[in-house]
């Protein structure tokens, strides 16, 4: 990923905190908000591009939902060694597709990639060896997100694999506090003052709903999912593999 600018949305005090959008000015800034704001975001990219290298199969689709600048694809497109795949990634905000363009251009790479503007929930996924959404389904309606999950389990082909990164929701609260504390401390380490975190939260509340990890790994079970483990945590982000 190139040099992002710093992310300095929420230094000032704002009157009235909008909801998050994924805008041209987020665009801007997001690889530097990313790797500041989600624990082992890093980790997490190298491990995807770990795991395209060994699941990825010849003459099949490979899908990164919600693919923002397209890390994810391009940790993927450097690793995998199949031949005759492609990889499809999808965003629905105009703005990252077309910086995310921009981005998968400027690197060569031996697989093909596409970039598609599209609701994730109107993509169909058909002959899939791997289904990245990391960190997406938190954005996703939560009534919605068992339909994604089904169409996901039903498009990827036996030994396939789902990699999920979410943030997480602990049942207990008194875990749920002590995990989000850690993760505001994590933050404020990287150089976000308390303004910053307080309207950044502000911003998320409606937008942002993450599950337990219990809730997850039960709806990819209820999908047909016989493997799962989650391979990271780090205060409240996981990152889980799904295998069918
Ligand atoms: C990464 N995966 O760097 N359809 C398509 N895209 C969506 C939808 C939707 N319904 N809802 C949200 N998005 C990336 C990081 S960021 C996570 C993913 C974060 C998109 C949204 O536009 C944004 O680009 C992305 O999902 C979530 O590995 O910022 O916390």
């Amino acid at each position: 990923m190139p040099q992002s600018k710093t992310d300095l949305i929420f230094s000032n005090k704002q009157s009235q905190v909008k909801d998050f959008t994924f805008d041209a000015q987020v665009v801007e800034v997001f690889p530097d908000m990313i790797s500041r704001s989600v624990p082992g975001y890093n980790t997490i990219i190298d491990t995807i591009g770990r795991l395209s290298q060994h699941y990825v199969t010849e003459n099949s689709n490979v899908y990164d939902l919600g693919c923002s600048l397209g890390a994810a694809t391009l940790a993927m497109r450097k690793a995998i060694t199949a031949n005759e795949c492609q990889i499809i990634g999808v965003d629905n905000s105009p703005a990252m597709v077309e910086r995310c363009r921009m981005h998968v251009n400027a690197f060569k790479g031996q697989t093909p990639v596409i970039i598609n503007e599209a609701d994730i929930m109107d993509v169909e996924i058909e002959n899939a060896s791997m289904v990245v959404l990391n960190f997406t389904m938190q954005f996703i309606e939560a009534d919605k997100r068992t339909t994604l999950i089904n169409k996901i389990y039903q498009g990827l082909n036996p030994g396939g694999i789902l990699l999920l990164s979410e943030k997480l929701i602990h049942e207990d609260n008194v875990c749920n506090s002590l995990l989000i504390d850690l993760h505001h401390d994590f933050k404020r380490a990287n150089g976000y003052s308390e303004l910053e975190i307080a309207q950044k939260r502000t911003a998320l509340e409606n937008v942002m709903k993450p599950d337990s990890i219990q809730c997850h790994q039960n709806r990819l079970q209820q999908a047909g999912f016989t493997h799962n483990t989650v391979w990271f945590q780090c205060y409240n982000f996981f990152s889980l593999v799904a295998i069918k």
